[in-house]
């Protein structure tokens, strides 16, 4: 289907007391035009709401947008489903799509038509986002999910989530659009063994109600799953203790079941095994149950890395009941999504894959955080996926910036824009303070090196004027004028960006709380900086050049303090900040100076480096 976005200019330039201009629906609808002109919101409206939407969510959501309801407004709001004869007049709008809505804004109406009631959520969600302006646009958008299942697998290892940041997700996915959230916090000792066949303590059950109600009123699917592969025993006790797991799951409300098999070794493998626990799953409980949604399994090869010629996926693929799911993470297990990993594993798996994308997860690099772009994932794959889930970081706030990307791109991926999606984010997380969380994100961006060979994009916008200077300084030319000056703002923006956010924990307590080791480090990384320009600026003033020196040497062992006090995770412990570019480029220009005063003074200060420690450099 074509797409086509018409937005009237006229209307941009009558608006811009409404900031038209900072102003962006999300995800990115299908398409929509504005009217050329605006509507007073309604103050009262007579509410014309369709049977299948009573008592539903998007009804909640409608009063808590529009609290004045009465029998005798002359606003009209109409909200329902394809099936309402409230919406006969409507109803070839409505896309054919799940979760698809049409909403028509007019004079003295408002029409919120769902393909589904998911989708007459979705237009509400719309209108909520229209509403934070003055005045109403008039409008239609005919609006769809590219992919059908959208969301989140909280799949990491290390810390889980708390109970309150969970909550505060599945709002955040009702107002993002995504669809589905699946419960899978390695660390969970009740997911995975040694304890997936416990039941949860009282406590923890009642917290699991909690979210799943929470899901249900933000129209998101709440999955658990379980981890039984470490030590399950194909045999008959085993499988009904699963069942039994599953059982108390269902009696807390949940009606999403998954399993998952990755990261194990022996027993637990054998493919044949597990086809024959999932498909006996699938049929006496899954189908047997009222109202549970597809099984979904995450097989122990689940990357294209990983196929050997053992016939494990094409077992999958031949004998799993054909509802089943099949996660898959791409060609590799942290990567971006490609055609080419599709063509290859569908035809084996004989279904879709159900995409399981490792980012923003930083499980297997926890001194850092990934606050970049979501970029590289093929945006034409929309029909060889079921769905696509992101396994966020353990930092659930900081991890929004990632997800609300993967809300984008999942709901309209021809349309995504990386650069524009993630500017919106930031505005989204910190309304005051995103340009000084804009510098902070763009320098927290890369993994860095590691086993999972995974890089992202880090520094873009000053990587020129780092290497202009770094190679000029090396090779004994004259210091480039506009890169230093280049360099020298961008740490005073660092140094200032750090300081208002680290100041500013009314704005988003959480994101701070969570990212402040990695602030206070990214200051350092400013000061730093500052201080290794004035060292390349002093060959010939010895006094200067040593006070400078001393005070790098400093900013270098508190670098190193920080790494070493914050952050004790057993995985990765540590804090790094700007490690792809600036520190490198920074510690060159520290080393060169200050060989070059050894030589120039006969002195002996210490020419290296000494944060990041040695050790830790990682070829
Ligand atoms: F289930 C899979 F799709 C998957 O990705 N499993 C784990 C996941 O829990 C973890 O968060 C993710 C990123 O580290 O990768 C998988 O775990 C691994 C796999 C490795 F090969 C962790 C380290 C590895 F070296």
């Amino acid at each position: 289907m074509k797409k086509i976005v018409f937005v009237v200019a006229s209307f941009l330039l009558a608006t811009a007391s409404m900031q038209a201009q900072d102003f962006r629906l999300q995800p990115t609808p299908q398409e929509y035009v504005f009217q050329n002109d605006s509507v007073a919101i309604p103050q009262t409206y007579r509410l014309h709401a369709g049977n299948s939407v009573s008592g539903q969510p998007s009804l909640s959501l409608l009063k808590s947008l529009l609290p004045g309801e009465t029998s005798t407004a002359d606003f009209q709001i109409y909200v329902g489903t394809k099936t309402d004869k409230e919406m006969k007049k409507y109803r070839k709008r409505i896309p054919e799509k799940a979760d698809g809505y049409f909403l028509k804004i007019e004079k003295n109406r408002i029409v919120v038509a769902g393909a589904d009631e998911r989708g007459a959520y979705y237009g509400l969600q719309t209108l909520a986002q229209l509403l934070t302006r003055n005045q109403l646009p008039q409008i239609e958008v005919a609006d769809y999910p590219d992919v059908p299942y959208r969301g989140v697998v909280e799949g990491f290892y290390g810390t889980p989530w708390s109970h309150e940041a969970r909550m505060d997700q599945l709002d955040f996915y009702g107002r993002n659009k995504m669809n589905i959230y699946i419960y899978g916090p390695k660390d969970d000792p009740y997911h995975r063994t040694p304890h997936w066949r416990t039941p949860y303590p009282a406590q923890e059950g009642e917290r699991i109600k909690q979210l799943v109600n929470r899901a249900k009123q933000n129209e998101v699917i709440f999955y658990w799953a379980i981890h039984p592969g470490g030590d399950i025993h194909w045999n008959e006790e085993d499988r009904d203790l699963l069942l039994k797991k599953f059982e108390s799951m269902y009696q807390l409300g949940v009606r999403g079941f998954a399993v998952f098999f990755d990261d194990i070794s022996g027993e637990g493998t054998k493919a044949d095994k597990q086809v024959e626990l999932l498909n006996y799953i699938d049929e006496h409980f899954v189908q047997a149950k009222e109202g549970v949604a597809p099984l979904i399994v995450c097989p122990t090869i689940y990357n294209q890395a990983w196929v050997k010629d053992d016939g494990y996926l094409t077992t999958l693929g031949d004998k799993l009941n054909e509802d089943i799911q099949v996660m898959w993470t791409g060609d590799k297990v942290v990567t971006t999504i490609n055609n080419a990993t599709l063509d290859f594993v569908n035809p084996l798996l004989k279904r879709k894959a159900f995409i399981w994308w490792n980012y923003p997860v930083s499980d297997y690099v926890t001194d850092h955080l990934l606050m970049g772009p979501v970029y590289g994932n093929e945006q034409n794959i929309q029909d060889k996926v079921s769905a696509f889930v992101s396994n966020p970081m353990e930092h659930a706030e900081a991890s929004k910036i990632a997800l609300y990307g993967v809300a984008d791109y999942t709901w309209n991926m021809n349309q995504y824009d990386s650069n524009a999606s993630w500017q919106y984010a930031l505005r989204s997380l910190m309304p005051v303070h995103t340009e000084e969380l804009e510098v902070f994100a763009m320098h927290n961006a890369d993994p860095g090196p590691s086993g999972l060979t995974f890089r992202r994009d880090e520094s873009v916008a000053i990587q020129p004027a780092l290497a202009t200077l770094a190679d000029t300084y090396r090779n004994k030319q004259d210091i480039n004028a506009t890169a230093y000056r280049q360099v020298s703002e961008e740490c005073e923006r660092i140094i200032r960006s750090a300081d208002i956010l680290l100041a500013s924990s009314n704005e988003n307590p959480a994101l701070i709380k969570e990212i402040k080791p990695w602030l206070l480090q990214f200051k350092l990384v400013g000061e730093y900086g500052k201080e290794v320009l004035n060292l390349i600026n002093l060959p010939a003033q010895k006094e200067a050049f040593v006070q400078s020196y001393e005070h790098a040497r400093a900013l270098q062992v508190l670098m190193h303090e920080v790494d070493s006090t914050y952050n004790r995770s057993s995985y990765y412990p540590g804090i790094k900040s700007g490690a792809t570019h600036l520190m490198p480029t920074f510690n060159a220009l520290f080393e060169t100076a200050t060989q070059r005063y050894n030589i120039q003074y006969n002195e002996s200060l210490d020419e290296q480096s000494i944060f990041p420690p040695k050790e830790n450099v990682k070829k």
